[in-house]
This record gives structure tokens, C-alpha cells and sequence, in this order.
């Protein structure tokens, strides 16, 4: 059985929703972030050393051996393997290409930029202007994104893959806190087509509190 360890308004949303796309039975284990620092509580270290959500604990793993598996983009890869190939690759060399390009993006280069602005806008004083400073970062990335959804419904090609439950918690949270939404129609509408989808919602309702997600 799959177990996902759950933290409130966290990246692990993905995690559920893929799970619900894929419609492989799974158990959620709830932890609640500390309002004052955000961090998690200190149970989730027990899971595993990190003390990070998304892990994913399996107990039917490779082999029959029960697995621990964190990094969320991982998590994303053992499932598609998990459920033979679904969700995964396109076919084609090209498609597998941004595919796995957009699997490593989300946390690589846009969830740094993004957590830049949120950290430097927390220090005293001169948080809002440090703030102010980084939004340039992150522009870079949505205007990269915007261009390649222009051209293409999802990021690997014609059909959803992995790449995009691995680009919408960057893009949710762009949207929440980086201005994404100014004048980038492409990415609204990919947004707005991800969060329509029966899987999508279905993860909102199991996983409770998830303040990126546009209320319809
Ligand atoms: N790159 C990792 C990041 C994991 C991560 O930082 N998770 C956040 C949730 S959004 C977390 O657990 N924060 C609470 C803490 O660090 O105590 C992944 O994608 O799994």
C-alpha cells in the first residue's frame, strides 16, 4: 500500500493528484505545518531524516521490499514505473526530451527563484525591496513558460504527462505570489485546464487545506 505523507499546503499536493490521475488505491498520513516558522512538524522525521513532504512510504516496493522514497520529481518517476508507463514519456524523441526537461525544471530552477522572493521578503526592513530585486528571476521562468505554452497544450506535447504535475505547485504558487498572471494567458489557461480535471479535484478534496489552488 502507498502511504503519502502529507503536509498542508505543501508540494505533496502533486503527489496526490497524480495518484488520483493514475487511480492507484493510497492512504494519506496528515501533518500540519507550524503557522509561525511554516516548517513541518517534527514527526515527519521518523519517516525520514529530512523531516520533508512529499515521502512516500510503499510497502509493496521493488521486490516486495517496503520503500521510502522523498524528492517529489522521484516520486513522480516511481510512479509512472508503478503503473506501467502511464503518465510518463511521450514517444516521441522530442516529446521525451521536454518531458524530462520539465520533470527537473519545476523544482530545479523554478521553485529556487521563487523561494528566494519568499525568504528575502521575510527579512525586517528591507525584505520588500530584496523582494522587488529577485521578481526579475522569476519573470525569466514565466516568460520561458508562457512561450512553450503557447505552442503546445502540455508541457512534453498533445497529452498531460508527469512534467505538468511536477510544473503546477511552481505555477500555483507564481500565480498566488509572483504575478503570474499578468499578461501570460497560456499558463492561465494550463492552469485553469489542470484544475478543472475530475483527478485534480478529487486530490483537493482528499488533501484538505491547499492555498494555491483557485477556488471554482
Ligand atoms: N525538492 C523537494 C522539496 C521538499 C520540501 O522542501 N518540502 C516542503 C513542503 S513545500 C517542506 O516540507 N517544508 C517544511 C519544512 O522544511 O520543514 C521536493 O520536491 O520534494
Amino acid at each position: 500500500m502507498i502511504t503519502v505523507h502529507h503536509l498542508n499546503n505543501s508540494r505533496s499536493q502533486r503527489i496526490l493528484w497524480m495518484l488520483e490521475e493514475l487511480q492507484l488505491p493510497y492512504d494519506i498520513r496528515f501533518y500540519k505545518r507550524n503557522p509561525e516558522t511554516m516548517q513541518a512538524p517534527p514527526e515527519l522525521k521518523k519517516v525520514h531524516p529530512l523531516g520533508k513532504s512529499p515521502v512516500v512510504t510503499d510497502t509493496d516496493g521493488p521486490q516486495d521490499e517496503p520503500v521510502v522514497i522523498v524528492e517529489t520529481g522521484a516520486i513522480c518517476e516511481y510512479l509512472v514505473e508503478k503503473a506501467g508507463g502511464r503518465l510518463g514519456p511521450p514517444s516521441d524523441p522530442a516529446g521525451a526530451l521536454r518531458y524530462r526537461q520539465f520533470l527537473h525544471y519545476a523544482e530545479g530552477s523554478v521553485m529556487p527563484a521563487l523561494f528566494a522572493k519568499l525568504v528575502v521578503a521575510r527579512v525586517p526592513l528591507i525584505g520588500k525591496l530584496a523582494a522587488r530585486k529577485v521578481q526579475p528571476m522569476i519573470d525569466l521562468h514565466l516568460d520561458y513558460v508562457e512561450d512553450e505554452l503557447a505552442s503546445r497544450p502540455w508541457f512534453a506535447g498533445k497529452e498531460m504527462t508527469a512534467a505538468d504535475i511536477m510544473m503546477s505547485f511552481p505555477l500555483e504558487a507564481a500565480r498566488a505570489r509572483a504575478g503570474l498572471a499578468n499578461g501570460r494567458p497560456a499558463t492561465v489557461a494550463w492552469l485553469d485546464r489542470i484544475e478543472a480535471r475530475p483527478a485534480y479535484r478529487a486530490a483537493l478534496a482528499r488533501g484538505g487545506e491547499y492555498a494555491y489552488a483557485n477556488s471554482r
